[in-house]
């Protein structure tokens, strides 16, 4: 069911050795965020114009629900966390405690450095005013996801964030129990039942009661995320997340049984998901792929899963060496990559591209997902090349403070006009001449 690569011998080197080729022919799903901007742009221009009477009439034609008001009453939260069943509600508490741990310790301090006598320059951290979370239904109803865009929020320092979630007509029109509750856990009392680009939206433009935001952060279907990419600029946004990403680096000391169990845990998500494994041990590929037959067999969403896993972007790549193993990861730049081979720590701190890495055969993805106090957003489709995943940094902004004196200045004047002169721009130096009686100091 799930497709092979086989990038051992000659033909596997050149593939290799090129890294484009090995781009190539790595397993990514497709994922059109464009197509959707057609349907997008106008639901987007009408939330900017009419408010809350667009997003009135547009919940109701995508969600089923006539809302009276857009936000969530205060009641409605505090009574979802009332409802709560104690075990979701002990299990959130201790991922929010696990993840406040690591993010508070990403906390910036600002630095100041001394240039030259007199001229320092300062880098100030400062907390986004405001933020908007879209948190989506349907199918994934996330309250962890709440938790891990929150978290880092309310770490950096940000003093006004508004939770958003489309409502559920089989929840009187309010967004899905598990998030108010996640909410009222997080001290989080602004919410709005609006789903979708129209989410998006309003967060950009304000609408009614929900004030326009500086920058939006979560997850999201095409739409939502289509949205993003049309809003960017207004807004800041965190990234495009796309379908879910599992890689396992395996030798043939990793357990079958559980490196099934973890492809099959992201392959869960989305049917778009994709799970790799990359192994140097053909037995390790027969006996995982023997695994997941049973396993998938006996999952709960095995329609889910068996499509994820047959796609075109999930497959077992054989390589000859872990080495090798180390340059197809990096090349595939995985959301979420496990490490499960010998001396897990030392492969792992090879590693270039990975949104999250997992170490050794006790840490998989699940935990990391839930309660390991990392954060669970991530980039995906490549992303993780050249980003990050959500923490306390993507709420901050670093300010340069510059602070010279006269003096200070007079010392590099000169570097100053000769370069503002080396690119025309003579308005440049006449900056610094005029403070200088119009002669450059010596
Ligand atoms: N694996 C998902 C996050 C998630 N898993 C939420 C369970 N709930 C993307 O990192
Ligand atoms: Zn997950």
């Amino acid at each position: 069911m799930i497709s092979r690569i086989d990038l051992r011998g000659a033909a596997g080197r050149a593939v290799l050795d090129s890294p484009a080729a090995l781009r190539d022919v790595m397993p990514r799903a497709e994922f059109d965020v464009e197509a959707a901007l057609e349907s997008v742009r106008p639901i987007c221009a009408d939330v900017h114009h009419r408010g809350v009477e667009a997003l009135i009439e547009i919940t109701e034609r995508f969600d089923g629900v006539r809302l009276t008001d857009i936000r969530v009453p205060a009641d409605a939260i505090a009574r979802a966390l009332e409802e709560l069943d104690p075990k979701v509600r002990a299990a959130l508490e201790e991922t929010i405690r696990r993840a406040r741990i690591v993010h508070r310790d990403q906390r910036r301090t600002d630095t100041t450095t001394q240039v030259a006598p007199g001229g320092t320059v300062t880098e100030r951290w400062v907390p986004v005013e405001r933020v908007g979370l879209y948190v989506p239904g349907g199918r994934a109803v996330y309250p962890s996801s709440v938790v891990m865009n929150v978290v880092p929020a309310q770490e950096a320092g940000v003093e006004s964030l508004a939770v958003s979630s489309p409502p559920q007509k089989e929840f009187g029109g309010l967004p899905h129990p598990t998030i108010l509750a996640a909410c009222a856990l997080l001290g989080v009392d602004e919410v709005y039942a609006v789903g979708g680009a129209q989410a998006v939206a309003m967060f950009a433009y304000g609408a009614g009661p929900c004030a326009p935001v500086n920058l939006v952060t979560g997850p999201g279907n095409i739409y939502v995320t289509s949205a993003k990419r049309l809003l960017k600029g207004r807004i800041g946004i965190d990234s495009e997340a796309g379908p879910t990403e599992i890689a396992v680096l395996a030798d043939a000391t990793a357990d079958p049984v559980h490196v099934a169990a973890d492809l099959i845990s992201q392959a869960e998500h989305d049917p778009l998901a994709a799970s790799v494994l990359v192994t140097d041990s053909a037995e390790l590929a027969d006996a995982v792929e023997a695994e997941l037959a049973t396993q998938v067999a006996a999952t709960k969403h095995v329609e889910r899963v068996t499509t994820a896993l047959s796609g075109r972007q999930s497959g077992i790549v054989l390589v000859d060496s872990v080495g090798d193993g180390l340059k197809v990861v990096d090349a595939y730049a995985a959301e979420h990559l496990e490490i499960q081979t010998a001396d897990a720590a030392a492969v792992a701190a090879r590693v270039r591209n990975a949104g999250a890495i997992f170490v050794g055969p006790w840490a998989p993805v699940s935990l990391g997902d839930y309660c390991a106090g990392s954060n669970h957003v991530l980039p995906t489709g490549g992303c993780a090349c050249h980003s990050s995943g959500l923490s306390v940094q993507s709420f901050l902004r670093g300010i340069h403070v510059i602070d010279y004196s006269e003096s200070a200045l007079a010392e590099v004047a000169h570097h100053v006009v000769n370069l503002a002169e080396a690119e025309d721009l003579p308005g440049h130096g006449a900056a610094i001449k005029a403070r200088f009686g119009w002669a450059v100091p010596e």
